[in-house]
């Protein structure tokens, strides 16, 4: 296997102090497997890195962020940039997910910009790209996700390119409880990744494409056993120890 599975969990705008401290317990006693086992990774909101870092201190657990700046530093009120990310430990960060692209109004060329940013830190973006219930009824799935992936394709070198995660989170089964099956996730995958060959054949066999939208324990085995399916992008179910561990170890 070529590629590490990595499970990220996704916490959205959820928790606080004493809730975050009872998951990253939960979660940094379990006696994850060192070799061979996936990466495991949470994406907590910026004000939550440094107790995030502290806590997960003695564990696997790798940590990262929700969003950053496009820009590197300046008057950008409210922004947060990716060497702030990087001072507390963060290693990857989420760009692109549907949620900012709907409610903030990302175009794919700021997610791009975004991406490059986070890695001019060394932190690697988990750019996420996915389609609306409409676009897929209209067929237009592979268009929507192949133009948002290469924005970011375009703004990158062939070595910055084998160095970011895709997520593929078809919009219609976030948050909602539907789930793409194994078939339908695993089809975007491999266009995702013939996307990646056609610049660059090392890129396209080292970038992780990750699934998400409600992945859960009791789907996430079947959809990680797909041959493109490099790991999760996990909502809800990071949540919760138990239920991420679970498909920690389903992985
Ligand atoms: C979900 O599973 O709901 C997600 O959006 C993960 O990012």
């Amino acid at each position: 296997q070529q590629r590490r599975t990595l499970i990220a969990g996704n916490w959205k705008m959820n928790g606080g102090l004493a809730a975050n401290a009872h998951l990253l317990e939960g979660l940094s006693l379990a006696s994850l497997d060192p070799v061979g086992s996936p990466e495991v990774l949470v994406c907590v909101p910026a004000v939550y890195l440094a107790q995030a870092e502290a806590s997960v201190k003695s564990s696997r657990i790798a940590i990262g962020a929700q969003d950053v700046s496009a820009h590197q530093s300046g008057a950008y009120t409210g922004e947060i940039s990716s060497s702030m990310l990087a001072d507390f430990s963060c290693q990857y960060v989420i760009v692109g997910h549907s949620e900012r692209r709907a409610y903030h109004h990302e175009s794919n060329e700021l997610v791009a910009q975004k991406a490059l940013q986070a890695l001019r830190s060394s932190i690697f973006p988990i750019v996420c790209v996915g389609e609306t219930l409409e676009q897929r009824e209209a067929g237009k799935t592979n268009e929507v996700v192949v133009t948002q992936l290469r924005a970011v394709m375009d703004v990158l070198d062939d070595g910055a390119l084998a160095r970011i995660v895709v997520a593929y989170e078809p919009v219609w089964a976030i948050g909602t409880g539907k789930t793409a099956t194994p078939e339908m996730a695993q089809d975007v995958h491999a266009v995702l990744r013939a996307t990646l060959a056609e610049r660059s054949e090392f890129a396209a066999t080292k970038v992780r494409i990750l699934y998400g939208g409600s992945m859960k324990p009791d789907n996430a085995k079947e959809l990680l056993a797909m041959p493109d399916i490099d790991g999760g992008l996990i909502g809800g179910a990071s949540l919760k120890a138990i239920d991420f561990l679970a498909i920690v170890n389903a992985a």
